[in-house]
């Protein structure tokens, strides 16, 4: 190669780390799930707004500006416990050409493994073991649906494993059920990965993989542990009395947030979801800035709100929850990229959290 073809190759990698570097800097996209255009109902009263067509949800995720959509086994492929495993591929194939057309791609598939009479007691921790198994096999499916889908990432929301009574389960025997459950996932297809969803309560009174810490920790049991890692959710994170932030913090250590459910909560009550901010933008600007300094997103990961409209909220205003996280979202991205570090390094410095304290407060609120 003579010098001129040298210098050549070198302006071409440097133009395209330049086009990398500026791809990356359009590092956020946006994902929700079809249970986000929920209708209102709750355990003390019917729906307030009227359910539209599934196709709808999509063409109006494309409207919003959002990229990809999550799914539940069954948001793919409706009924699947009634289907066969030919009418299962068929009807993902079907949903793969309508995200196609739309232009949007499929983030995960979730095993719902709290709705069939199989999981009352639990899915892969029931007391008993046709139940595990029907989890086991109904997970399985979920992979093949993924597959089809074009997904590599599995979610698993733990939602029934852990107890409404202590005593009725032994939790030594829970932890090597749940390693079975997940081997046996991670050898039906070994591209697969499985990202835990951690929540410390509801449905359950408590769960056995409450936070992010024990999600991180039981995959190191596993036959796989690089192929396993997590999810967070902010308001799983408050109800477990955890800062969202230092979640992230903490998982992006070890390089296992591979997606994120951005919402809201206020205080320790029922699994509220709401819209990211609405209860703390102090807490959701934190978050932010932990993304920031971790780089998520870089490697393709995606940002989903698992945000739900008020009862209260008029079919008219039936999308708001969903935009509005995202306004938010990057409102407080803003934030982020001006917030004042000089003078918050001095302050650390000085060891003067008082005005470290209002110096938060008056970024946020536009005064400096
Ligand atoms: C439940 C929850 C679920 C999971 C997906 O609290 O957050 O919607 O995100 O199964
Ligand atoms: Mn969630």
């Amino acid at each position: 190669m003579n010098s001129l073809d040298s210098r050549l190759l070198e302006a071409l990698s440097c133009v395209e780390s330049r086009l990398l570097t500026m791809a990356k800097k359009q590092q956020y996209r946006f994902c929700v799930g079809p249970w986000n255009f929920s209708v209102g109902q709750d355990p003390y009263g019917p729906p307030t707004r009227r359910d539209e067509s599934f196709d709808w949800k999509l063409s109006q995720l494309k409207i919003l500006g959002f990229e990809a959509m999550m799914f539940h086994d069954d948001d793919a492929v409706p009924e699947i416990d009634s289907k066969s495993s030919t009418q299962i591929l068929k009807e993902t194939r079907e949903l793969r050409k309508r995200l196609d057309g739309e232009g949007l791609v499929a983030e995960m598939v979730a095993p719902r493994l709290w709705f069939a009479p199989q999981t009352i007691d639990g899915g892969y921790t029931s007391n008993d073991p046709k139940h595990r198994r029907y989890a086991i096999d109904r997970s399985k499916r979920t992979i093949d649906i993924a597959n089809e889908l074009g997904t590599d990432l599995i979610v698993l929301w733990l939602a029934r494993e852990g107890t409404y009574l202590r005593e009725s389960k032994s939790g030594a025997r829970s932890v090597e059920l749940l390693v079975e459950a997940m081997d046996a996932m991670l050898k039906h297809d070994r591209k697969i990965r499985l990202s835990i969803e951690p929540k410390p309560n509801e449905p359950m009174d408590q769960a056995y993989i409450p936070t992010i810490g024990h999600a991180l920790a039981i995959a190191q049991l596993t036959l796989d542990p690089k192929r396993v890692g997590c999810l967070i959710e902010s308001a799983h994170a408050i109800l477990a009395g955890l800062d969202p932030a230092d979640e992230i913090d903490f998982a992006m250590a070890f390089d296992k947030l591979w997606s994120l459910h951005l919402n809201d909560q206020n205080g320790l009550k029922f699994d509220q979801d709401k819209p990211f901010g609405s209860a703390n933008l102090r807490v959701a600007f934190n978050q932010v800035r932990a993304l920031e300094r971790n780089g998520y997103g870089k490697k393709g990961e995606f940002i989903c709100f698992d945000v739900h409209p008020f009862r209260t909220t008029t079919e008219e205003n039936w999308l708001q929850h969903l935009s509005n996280s995202r306004r938010t979202f990057e409102h407080l991205l803003a934030k982020a990229k001006t917030y004042p570090e000089k003078e918050a390094t001095a302050l650390i410095a000085a060891r003067n959290y008082q005005d470290l304290d209002q110096l938060v407060l008056e970024h946020l609120m536009g005064v400096r």
